[in-house]
């Protein structure tokens, strides 16, 4: 007989996070649209807060997010448990509360849901890890023009996400309801921008990326709303800027 899941203790829960940061975004983006409360703790990637023994002990990847939470015990003080992967983030949030704004279709539609998975995966298997910070920066001391390298994979990867996501979009990427391809399609989208590609070559893109943008959620989950986020770059500070 399986076990009933473990009870999380909500006021617990905690996001290790860095403002630019696309895979950070996805998990902000998605705890708002769920309306769960998340306490922060801000990692400096220029910094190198990352690679520093503290946070290491945490998150043995060396990347941001990590999310962690205790469970409900009778121990006053019981351990935390740490979650590495923003997707595996995503899934876990969408599990605890699927009632609450869910993002996937319903278990009913399967095949509506590996859509929208197969959006998810594009976008944080192929696009972004080929331009995570670690690779330009590696390429750079192979003297290899690292914007240059960016801005096509992310061109690339966003021409195949218009033809995927073109078939089934509504007003959203999938459909008429917000979905986990369009928590991580937006920060993809700015982190493009960044590098030059242009977004409009893609319409339905650039079209939900406009209904995105409009929304509380994505912009309280946004780069520019952070704690950590630099006053200069806030919306009213008028400054520029990019994730990594
Ligand atoms: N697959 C990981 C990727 C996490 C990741 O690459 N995070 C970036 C920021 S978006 C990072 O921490 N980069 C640090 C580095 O490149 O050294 C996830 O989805 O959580």
């Amino acid at each position: 007989m399986l076990s009933p899941p473990p009870s999380i203790d909500e006021s617990t829960l905690h996001l290790y996070t860095y403002f630019r940061s696309t895979s950070s975004a996805r998990v902000r983006i998605a705890a708002h649209l769920k309306s769960i409360p998340l306490t922060y703790t801000y990692i400096s990637i220029p910094n190198g807060e990352h690679l520093c023994p503290p946070y290491a002990a945490i998150n043995p990847n060396l990347t941001v997010p990590t999310l962690s939470f205790k469970l409900k015990s009778p121990d006053p003080d019981p351990q935390p448990i740490y979650i590495h992967q923003s997707t595996a983030i995503l899934e876990l949030l969408e599990e605890l509360y699927p009632h609450r704004k869910p993002l996937l279709p319903p278990p009913t539609d399967p095949i509506a849901r590996a859509h929208v998975r197969s959006l998810v995966a594009l976008t944080t298997s192929d696009i972004q890890p080929p331009t995570n910070q670690r690779i330009l920066k590696c390429l750079r001391t192979q003297q290899v023009d690292s914007d240059a390298w960016a801005e096509d994979l992310m061109e690339k990867g966003l021409a195949a996400f218009e033809a995927m996501a073109a078939q089934g979009a509504g007003k959203f990427c999938f459909g008429d309801s917000v979905t986990l391809a369009d928590v991580v399609l937006a920060p993809a989208v700015v982190n493009a921008r960044r590098y030059g590609v242009e977004v409009e070559r893609f319409p339905t893109v650039a079209r939900v990326e406009g209904v995105l943008e409009g929304m509380e959620a994505f912009r309280r989950g946004g780069w520019r709303e952070q704690g950590d986020t630099p006053v200069e770059l806030r919306w009213d500070g008028g400054g520029g800027g990019s994730f990594d």
